[in-house]
């Protein structure tokens, strides 16, 4: 018993020293009023017509399958290749899912269709087999005010902002033999074709002003997703040392995701040392750091569906230079400038103008650095973002400015996820040290 007691002390002691979040060993979820409320609040602000939202159609790659953003936030459903109904005017929901043959079910599981429950756990009206989709809307076009809202912007994905899908799809178009529509486009196509009556517009700006502002149950979630990914970042700089590969880092930091329960990276980790980290999308992950180099590391979790951002530049040799230092520097006080005028109401001019006046307070030099809002993070990295934004309670942005000078193979930028509250905002990824004597200290626990 002693014994035993002895032990749960010694535990709990190493969980506390090696600073694992702790929680529930259930997989942390969104409780289903979530996406019942946030179908009602979609319903209210359309108020007429039919939604038609799609699942993904499938496994791609050697990732898990991830459901299309937009249709998980507004069923929480995994299921490939169904479809959503929304009807404003009755405020009901209904779900048409692929019917699996009985091979597929041994293979994969089922889905939707094969569970009773179903229709009363996500909320919906009815399920029903997608086959039945277009009688449905036959049926139900007639009775209601014929227009379609459908997806006609561009989808996000984990990584890829909306914007960033159309950017890169327009660059797959510049050889025609890669000229291929998007199955978003497609399906528009397709609704024009078999529905020539009906008058089709984009539920995204409808969609995109639901998901710019988290709920209590989406803070929860990036509150658990950022400490872990802290914890990850913390890890990759314990591993790093001259000599050390960049990848090495970057294995060290996924283990801590998967080990908490993250799926993975929200987007292809950045482990820059020496000349790579003054590229920013930098993914090769694959030189042999020195000593007195930097590395640079970007870095988040994808926690159910909710993404992190995060970036940390230290020395290779656990000892900033003097010229590191200087640069360093900069980056950390127009970073925390920024961090400082964040509250409901701002805008990037604003946040920049503060950033100006506070450098000549403190009689800072910025570099040409002149620090702004960021993006705002969520079910992407780079998530749903109104062209001119203006903050608000709720939302979640990176502010990650960055000074790169190639001639010296010196890049920093120092990058936190933070949520904008009432008054100001709360740093997410505060678990991960930024402080140049921080940093120091904790480098100097290495041994090699
Ligand atoms: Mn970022």
């Amino acid at each position: 018993m002693v014994v035993r007691k002895k032990l749960v002390f010694t535990l709990l002691l190493a969980l506390f020293l090696l600073n694992i979040p702790l929680r529930s060993a259930a997989f942390p979820g969104y409780s289903p009023a979530e996406f019942e409320w946030r179908r009602l609040a979609l319903m209210e602000a359309v108020g007429q017509g039919i939604i038609v939202l799609f699942a993904a159609p499938g496994n791609s790659g050697a990732g898990h399958f991830r459901q299309d953003n937009d249709f998980f936030y507004f069923t929480g459903c995994e299921d490939a290749g169904a479809i959503l109904v929304m009807i404003p005017e009755s405020r009901s929901s209904f779900l048409f899912v692929p019917q699996k043959t009985e091979g597929e079910k041994r293979m994969e599981g089922g889905n939707s269709l094969d569970d009773p429950k179903a229709g009363e756990k996500l909320g919906m009206r009815a399920v029903y087999p997608v086959s039945y989709f277009d009688e449905f809307l036959s049926r139900i076009s007639a009775r209601q005010k014929p227009v379609l809202y459908l997806r006609l912007s561009p989808e996000d994905t984990v990584s890829e902002a909306r914007s960033e899908r159309a950017l890169f799809l327009a660059r797959q178009h510049r050889n025609p033999y890669n000229a291929l529509i998007s199955l978003n486009q497609f399906r528009a196509e397709k609704f024009r074709l078999m529905y020539p009556a009906l008058e089709l517009k984009d539920v995204t700006p409808y969609i995109d002003v639901l998901r710019m502002i988290k709920s209590p149950e989406e803070i929860a979630m990036l509150r658990l997703n950022a400490r872990i990914s802290a914890e990850a970042v913390k890890k990759a700089m314990l591993t790093s040392r001259p000599g050390a590969m960049e990848y090495e880092l970057e294995a060290a930091a996924v283990e801590v995701l998967l080990k908490n329960g993250c799926r993975g990276p929200a987007y292809p980790p950045i482990v820059g040392s020496g000349p790579n980290t003054c590229i920013l999308h930098y993914d090769k992950n694959n030189r042999q750091m020195q000593a007195g180099e930097l590395v640079l590391m970007d870095f988040g979790g994808d926690l159910n569906y909710l993404t992190i951002d995060i970036t940390r530049t230290w020395p290779v040799s656990g000892k900033f230079t003097e010229e590191q230092k200087k640069i360093y520097r900069v980056v950390l006080e127009v970073q925390k400038a920024c961090l400082e005028a964040l509250r409901p109401g701002v805008t990037s001019r604003e946040v920049q103008a503060y950033v100006e006046k506070k450098m000549e307070e403190k009689g800072i030099d910025p570099l040409g650095l002149r620090g702004g809002l960021g993006h705002l993070v969520g079910m992407s990295v780079h998530d749903v973002q109104s062209p001119d934004l203006v903050l608000k309670e709720g939302m979640v942005m990176a502010i990650e400015p960055g000074l790169y000078y190639p001639e010296k193979n010196l890049g920093i930028r120092i990058e936190d996820t933070v949520l904008i509250t009432r008054d100001g905002c709360e740093i997410l990824t505060s678990g991960v040290p930024k402080e140049i004597e921080e940093i120091e200290a904790l480098l100097a626990r290495r041994k090699f």
